[in-house]
């Protein structure tokens, strides 16, 4: 073989990988595990763009570079094969989603594996899969039969609930459960009718059937999860969203707000992860307290994180839907309070809070008495107050909270300053730090005291506690679509949820006759025909959403053709869980905090080993497109080259990045690309490099159809091969980075493949190698350049090693070394990176055996270490000559050569110096 053949390089060892079944791992007990994930891809019918594989190639990087140092590595891939795009499709075209989901995923396949992932794809999983879906409906069983028990601290049977009711009632029980539970004796639980036992428990159970009010996007016929919706409207097509209360099934996350937030600091995930993390759980301490209202029996329960402010609380303010609005409102107020309750209805949440400068609120017309200094305040409602936050109303203290500032000053309500230095502020004192005023028994505290003092207050009169809040809200866990998995649940005639048996799983997905709700408003599972249970009872309609099967799949791939168990309690014993996850960071607070939610339930069960399933993340940054750009003249077809365009009036096109080359627009193909431009004429360059030629501009942009500057790896691979395209996706940047695809370095590295290629062969193209000796130079550019390869892998640094390959081969061919003892260890520290050429030259180098079940070499210090240091010279203080020393000569001897050397007597003169002193390795300093 003359040069570098790339295509059948790659096509040979992709298919002896194959044959030979090289990724194929088991469980070994015998070898340390490694397990390496990347987050599953949902197959679109676009195909992978060179965006997609940039996380795919550092995990493979990382998996190879295991292998070598003797783990067993467990490293996968699988599809996310539920989901939206492919049920809008049917809709269109009415072919069933399962085909579009085949199609796109024989394409994403034959991609990855022209990539040359080493992937173990006997462990392939697909989350539409019935074999897969079969468990993911398994495990929501369990948190239908779980509850959370607070005093445990983790999940448990709800059969030890239902005993606890059928003995002693509730009030001892200490459980996540709904707020408006009620307390209830054994005997009344016992009285109680199957379907009021059956909603009761629906207040424990970890996953429950409950009206919410939800994120409902008419356009796409279903409800989303906050983290789908994006400033008002769905994030994916991007549909206006509305609120609408509706039943629901929903998952009790929120019982696990704590251990989800504890978790966060044991693992090593991007801080901005956890951050995002920690807002979304939003922990806040603080205080509930009545306050009774003056002519109605009921009271006011409020949250504050800021009791220590009592005394400065002037008035009331509720959320709109609060439930106590209708009640207290006087006759007087009533048609102004509903009115204003109906826009604010139709607000979401979150405009309701970016929207903070616009003051509006109504008042009730009712006062209530505030229950520590027995003051009347009135009471009001507005829409900066959300109904699911805290309890939905709020003590106003307008002296130290800017919202409640606001308003006062809006509606002329009183404000009254209570900390110490915030009487003369023309807005509101918001400080944790302070003492307080105007307070009687709190006065003189300093805020921390007066919050304890407050509570404490607040306990003894009965009228309130210490009480920990959080952000976050329980998951909405139906879809009203048809591509997902369906709810494993049927009804009884008094609409009590049953779980099917579990020898009845996995309940397939019906066929129906459109992907579209029925007449009636049902989801279209609602379509299939004669689709009940035992013939007669209704199942849940709707299906699970897209979060359901990524919450689990990695315990999957541990042990994927298991019909027994969603894995093995051996493979989950030796796989433990995920040692490096890489992904994108949009999943920041979606699938990676339920699928640790998720993780915990199963950890609770004693079905998984570690509280935490992911001990490291790294997000890859997003590989932009690099457009290009074309000007054409106003009303004419003639386009005008980048440099000239200022002279005339033109607008601006894209112009599909394959038919540019380094920003030269091949003409005749985009006289070809689209029929309009047939005859178009061109206005050149005069002058330049690209004198004679249309040159375009270009742009950094979303990778996107749209835009023309998609770049699909076939073609790359097509053009320069797999290796090369691995190498320059991890020489573009740091992982983490975000980055545009520029295609004029890749010829770069393709050179630096085919350097390589040569220092195995002879200017004829056979290949040469010796068995000589290396000489001293040679094993120091190689050991160095393990050293580096190894460090910077194990810190996740790509792209330096790269750029070290790139030194080391130049010095290598400088020093015309065809050293078997060293080229053998360039192959293997190269072949995590660039594994077809590495294994080619591995077998050319005698070797039997694929270059993956090689050991990595060890660098030798030995190599490492100078023979020889050029010492600065400083005398009093300044630096004044240079010499090198050898590394064996005694410092004794060192002294005596520079006291000698002329270029230091100049300095000292002919005097003594009063020391000298040799800091090996470093510099000499002379004190005269
Ligand atoms: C009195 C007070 C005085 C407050 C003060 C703040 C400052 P975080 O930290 O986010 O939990 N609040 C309570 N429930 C609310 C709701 N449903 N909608 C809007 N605001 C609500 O904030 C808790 C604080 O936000 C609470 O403490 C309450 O205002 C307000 F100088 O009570 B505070």
């Amino acid at each position: 073989m003359a040069d570098y053949a790339y295509r059948e390089i790659e096509k040979k060892w992709q298919q002896f990988w194959k044959d030979k079944q090289i990724y194929k791992v088991e469980a070994d007990p015998s070898k340390p595990k490694f397990y390496a994930l990347d987050m599953f891809p949902y197959p679109s019918g676009a195909g992978l763009h060179v965006g997609h594989p940039l996380g795919y190639i550092a995990s493979d990087i990382v998996s190879r570079f295991k292998r070598l140092q003797g783990f067993n590595v467990l490293h996968p891939i699988g599809f996310d094969a539920f989901g939206l795009p492919a049920e809008q499709y049917a809709i269109q075209t009415g072919q069933h989603p399962a085909l579009t989901t085949e199609e796109n995923i024989a394409r994403y396949k034959e991609q990855l594996q022209n990539i040359g992932f080493s992937y173990d794809w006997s462990r392939e999983i697909r989350t539409s899969d019935p074999s897969f879906y079969r468990w993911t409906q398994w495990i929501f069983q369990q948190l239908f039969n779980h509850y959370y028990d607070e005093e445990a601290g983790k999940a448990l049977p709800i059969n030890q609930l239902i005993q606890q009711f059928e003995q002693e009632g509730n009030s001892k029980v200490n459980a996540s459960c709904d707020e408006e539970t009620p307390a209830f004796y054994a005997e009344e639980w016992k009285a109680m009718s199957a379907k009021q036992q059956s909603d009761m428990l629906l207040n424990y159970r970890l996953t429950y059937l409950a009206d919410a009010v939800v994120n409902w996007c008419p356009a796409l016929g279903t409800v989303l999860a906050n983290d789908e919706v994006k400033d008002g409207v769905s994030e994916r097509g991007g549909f206006p969203v509305e609120r609408k209360r509706m039943r629901q099934w929903m998952m009790r996350i929120t019982a696990y707000a704590d251990r989800l937030l504890k978790g966060l600091d044991e693992i090593d995930f991007p801080e901005p992860v956890k951050e995002m993390q920690r807002n979304w759980i939003g922990k806040s301490i603080g205080a509930e307290l009545d306050f009774s209202l003056k002519g109605h029996d009921e009271k006011i329960k409020i949250f504050t994180t800021r009791i220590d402010t009592i005394f400065g609380a002037t008035f009331m303010v509720l959320a709109p839907e609060h439930e106590l609005v209708a009640k207290i409102t006087t006759p007087a107020q009533k048609e102004e309070v509903e009115n204003y309750v109906e826009v604010a209805a139709n607000r979401s949440e979150r405009e309701r809070m970016s929207n903070v400068k616009v003051v509006s609120g109504v008042f009730t017309g009712s006062y209530a008495i505030n229950p520590i200094s027995g003051e009347e305040v009135p009471v009001w409602i507005a829409d900066y107050v959300l109904a699911g936050y805290g309890t939905g109303a709020v003590m106003a203290v307008p002296a130290h909270d800017s919202r409640d500032w606001a308003f006062a000053k809006h509606f002329n309500l009183p404000i009254r300053p209570v900390l110490e230095g915030s009487e003369e502020t023309e807005e509101a004192f918001d400080t944790k730090n302070g003492y307080i005023i105007n307070s009687d028994f709190l006065n003189g505290l300093h805020v921390k005291d007066a919050i304890a003092k407050a509570i404490q207050v607040a306990e003894e009169k009965g009228v309130g506690q210490a009480k920990v809040n959080f952000r976050m809200r329980d998951a909405v866990f139906s879809r009203q679509r048809y591509w997902g998995e369906p709810v494993p649940v049927y009804f009884d005639e008094e609409e009590v949820p049953h779980l099917l048996p579990e020898e009845d799983l996995p309940l397939l997905l019906p066929e129906v006759d459109q992907y579209l709700p029925t007449e009636s408003g049902e989801p279209p599972l609602g379509r299939a025909e004669n689709w009940k249970y035992k013939g007669k009872y209704s199942y849940e309609l709707s299906t699970m959403p897209g979060w359901a099967g990524s919450s689990w799949y990695f315990y999957r791939y541990m042990d994927a053709r298991n019909e027994e168990a969603f894995a093995s309690k051996e493979a989950i014993d030796y796989w433990q869980d995920v040692d490096l996850y890489i992904g994108g960071s949009e999943h920041a607070t979606g699938h990676l905090l339920y699928s640790r939610f998720w993780n915990k339930f199963l950890y609770d069960l004693g079905l998984v080993p570690k509280d935490e399933p992911y001990k490291k993340l790294i997000n890859q940054g997003m590989i932009q497109g690099r457009s290009n750009l074309v000007y054409r003249l106003k009303e004419s077809n003639t386009f005008v080259s980048h440099s000239l365009k200022e002279l005339y009036d033109y607008s601006t096109l894209h112009v599909d990045v394959s038919l540019v080359q380094n920003d030269i627009l091949d003409i005749e193909a985009f006289r070809q690309w689209r029929p309009d431009f047939v005859d178009a004429e061109f206005i050149v360059e005069k002058e330049g490099a690209a004198e004679g030629k249309y040159l375009c501009g270009y742009e950094v942009e979303k990778m996107s159809k749209r835009l023309y500057n998609v770049v699909n790896p076939d073609d790359v691979i097509e053009q320069y091969g797999a290796d090369t395209l691995r190498l320059y996706e991890m020489f573009l940047g740091p992982l983490e980075q975000f980055k545009p695809w520029n295609t004029n370095g890749i010829d770069g590295v393709f050179k630096f493949l085919r350097k390589l290629w040569r220092l195995f062969h002879d200017e004829a193209g056979n290949f040469n190698v010796t068995d000589d000796t290396p000489t001293r130079v040679e094993q120091k550019i190689i050991h160095a350049t393990i050293k580096k390869a190894q460090e910077d892998i194990e810190r996740y640094s790509f792209n330096t090693s790269v750029s070290s390959f790139m030194i080391c081969v130049n010095e290598l061919t400088a020093a015309k070394c065809n050293k078997r003892e060293v080229l053998e260890k360039l192959v293997l520290i190269l072949s995590p990176y660039a594994p077809h050429i590495s294994e080619e030259l591995w077998h050319l180098l005698g070797h039997q055996e694929s270059v993956t079940r090689a050991a990595y070499p060890a660098f030798d210090e030995k190599y490492l270490q100078e023979d020889s240091h050029e010492y600065p010279i400083s005398i009093n203080g300044k630096m004044r000559a240079k010499m090198t020393f050898s590394l064996d000569v005694p410092a004794k001897e060192i002294e005596r050569e520079v006291l000698a050397a002329e270029q230091v007597q100049r300095w000292t003169e002919g005097k003594t110096p009063k020391k000298v002193i040799i800091v090996p390795k470093k510099i000499i300093n002379i004190v005269i």
